[in-house]
């Protein structure tokens, strides 16, 4: 360890860091390990990084300790990386900042998978979970990156370091998608998905995704009684109305009524005291998770995602992936988020270059430079607030389209990585209580992210609804960014902040 003064731009900062940094004012690189950086803002505000899709990300107040989840503790991993929640300390996933003078920030950010970074009223911190290489001798690999700057240019810093280490796969434009989650949810069979491609006739969707609610079970993957006719054959009549098939796993999380859960116990992740891992509660039951390392849970990874290929279905969405990322006792072991991204790699491998995958619930920088698209925020709802607030950390994870626009908005700086995906966005009256301005903020905010999806059923839709559907399937629009939450969308100004500070 070795204190260091550095001086970003003008501001000169303390640090306690495990070898030399490289660098200048305009930021340093500081080796892999333990890093401490001294700041002067006292309890201003951290940019607070939530782990995966869902997981919060906002700007919190350092004046008051962190929030606390207030579900049972079986749930906390569906909302963020359980094992931190109780901290006294503020902190997230890999990259944290704090508030400085005139609208600055001073970043600190992890150029490696399984990093945290805290923050009080006088230090930024942060440190690997594997100890990240500390007393490795001279040759410390680059750990982290530091600078101080506008919030705009310190993260696009970040994410250009990133994507060199991690990689970044980006098709020119994200595919246009029909979703049907979030009109029939778990009601979906072969004749409502059939009447709903009859109903897109006309309108420029690229895909056709199946969600939730063809499977058996969780951890079961083959089609159930609703679709009769086989899953290969809606790949069929999908193909057939000119759109490319998309579907649905949770590949990484297993139901205790699933074939797989009674046929192959070894396979889940166990927790510290050899007891099988709760991943969360869903279905009507606890679930848990794939042990990834595994070799007989990699090799039925690789045949499943073979196989929906085979069905013909070339757009995966890629569901509950946190799963395989949380801590536990592995065949392997491996740290895991390094688990996590060998499991995404087996999957990529197995899907082809030519698929594009989603990923969802999933965590974010682990996810780099291996999906192709990741969605950036938790649900939306045909509401704006979720209705069951009890005022915990977790409740900003639930479904609600005011927790989907502001956490997503506070990760477009991934944008240059991975296609950022907001969600699907709502052009329907019928069935939904958002206004017309939280739609067109929800409309705006796809235009923006760059991703265009919605699970209208266009025989919902009004003559109006429905031509607006189609105009923002068809244009191109112009984005320019005009501040921290200000956009110019097509000459028009759109103006987050309201939505932010509600
Ligand atoms: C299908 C859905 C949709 C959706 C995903 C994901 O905390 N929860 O209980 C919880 C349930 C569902 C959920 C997220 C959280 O949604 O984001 O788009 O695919 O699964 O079940």
């Amino acid at each position: 360890m070795e204190q260091a003064l550095l001086t970003l731009r003008n501001l000169t900062v303390a640090v306690r860091i495990p070898g030399p940094a490289k660098g200048d004012a305009q930021g340093y690189l500081l080796p892999r390990g333990p890093v401490t950086v001294m700041h002067p803002f006292g309890a201003s505000r951290f940019y607070r990084h939530g782990w995966h899709s869902w997981s919060p990300v906002d700007w919190v107040s350092l004046a008051q300790p962190p929030k606390r989840p207030t579900v049972e503790r079986e749930r906390w991993y569906m909302g963020d990386d359980a094992g931190y929640l109780v901290r006294s300390r503020h902190g997230g996933n890999a990259v944290g900042a704090v508030e400085g003078r005139d609208g600055l920030v001073l970043l600190l950010g992890a150029l490696h998978v399984g990093a945290r970074v805290e923050a009080d009223d006088e230090v930024l911190r942060g440190f690997f979970e594997d100890g990240g290489g500390q007393g490795a001798g001279n040759a410390l690999p680059e750990g982290w990156f530091v600078a101080y700057g506008d919030p705009v240019t310190v993260f696009g810093q970040y994410a250009e370091l990133l994507g060199r280490r991690l990689g970044r796969r980006r098709v020119a434009t994200a595919p246009r998608v029909w979703c049907s989650w979030y009109s029939f949810y778990g009601q979906i069979s072969e004749e409502v998905l059939t009447d709903v491609l009859h109903g897109l006739t006309g309108l420029e969707f690229d895909v056709f995704q199946v969600d939730d609610g063809w499977q058996r079970c969780i951890g079961d993957w083959e089609p159930n009684e609703r679709f009769p006719s086989g899953m290969e054959a809606m790949a069929g009549r999908i193909r057939a109305a000119g759109l490319k098939p998309g579907l649905w796993l949770a590949p990484f999380i297993v139901a205790p009524a699933s074939r797989l859960y009674r046929d192959h116990p070894e396979w889940l992740l166990k927790d510290q005291d050899g007891h099988l891992a709760v991943a969360g509660h869903n279905w009507g039951d606890y679930y848990y998770a794939l042990d990834t390392t595994h070799p007989g849970a990699e090799q039925w990874l690789r045949e499943l995602i073979a196989r929906v290929r085979r069905w013909g279905y070339e757009y995966l969405k890629l569901d509950f992936l946190y799963a395989a990322a949380m801590p536990g006792q592995r065949f392997r072991a491996l740290p895991r988020e390094q688990a996590y991204r060998h499991a995404l790699r087996v999957i990529r491998e197995a899907a082809g270059d030519d698929a594009f995958v989603l990923v969802c619930g999933a965590p974010v920088i682990a996810s780099l430079g291996l999906a192709d698209a990741i969605r950036v925020g938790p649900d939306v709802a045909p509401f704006w607030e979720a209705p069951f607030a009890t005022g915990g950390l977790l409740e900003r994870s639930w479904p609600g389209t005011r927790n989907a626009v502001c956490t997503s908005l506070h990760r477009l700086w991934l944008q240059p990585l991975i296609h950022t995906d907001p969600d699907v966005v709502y052009f329907r009256s019928r069935y939904n209580l958002l206004t017309p301005q939280q739609r067109t903020w929800l409309q705006d905010l796809a235009r923006v992210a760059g991703f265009r999806a919605t699970s209208d059923p266009p025989q919902w839709l009004s003559a109006d609804e429905h031509r607006e559907l189609a105009s923002f399937l068809q244009e191109r629009s112009a984005v320019e960014r005009l501040g921290l939450y200000r956009y110019r969308v097509d000459g028009r100004e759109v103006d987050f902040s309201v939505v932010v500070s509600s």
